[in-house]
């Protein structure tokens, strides 16, 4: 989404820029002003990570004729407890949450490695890979969170963190 919007702008600005000299310039500093501020916004949020120092509590990431799911697809844990996820079958799959309380998103995209993007961790690619994300310093709340390869088949789950 993020790139093919970065490639409209650059679309307008080329056309835009038919008009004269000074028009492509201007043109050409719109397009490029806004790729270099959409780069930042899949970096990390400049927090340090907190290492759980609770339970880890797992989830597996199953797909098969019954469908594509998170097994549990529902678990409730303590602040400081982690959640590791597991590739068993189906891959890719990842973890990516939505709609995270405003107050505990900075920690928990701290929390999650290798982040592919805002709220989104990376892409597990093998049977038996796994990615752990740490609640620790995260608020007690409800976060859910869907497989974005298999959002259209409602491959979703919810962390109840008490
Ligand atoms: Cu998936």
């Amino acid at each position: 989404m993020r790139f093919s919007g970065v490639a409209l702008v650059a679309a307008v600005a080329t056309l835009s820029a038919c008009g004269g000299g000074e028009q492509k310039a201007a043109g050409t500093d719109t397009a490029a002003t806004a790729a270099s501020a959409a780069a930042p916004a899949a970096g990390g949020s400049g927090m340090a990570a907190m290492p759980a120092t609770g339970k880890t509590i797992e989830i597996k990431m199953v797909g098969d004729e019954k469908g594509y799911r998170f097994e549990p697809a529902a678990v409730t844990i303590k602040v400081g407890d982690a959640v590791k996820f597991i590739v068993v079958s189906a891959q890719p799959h990842n973890i990516a949450f939505h709609d995270v309380p405003a107050e505990s998103k900075a920690q928990l995209q701290a929390n999650m490695p290798e982040a592919m993007g805002d709220m989104m961790g990376k892409m597990l690619l093998a049977p038996n890979e796994a990615y752990t994300i740490s609640f620790a310093g995260v608020k007690p709340g409800k976060y859910e969170f869907n497989c974005t390869p298999h959002l259209a088949n409602n491959m979703k789950g919810t962390i109840t963190v008490q």
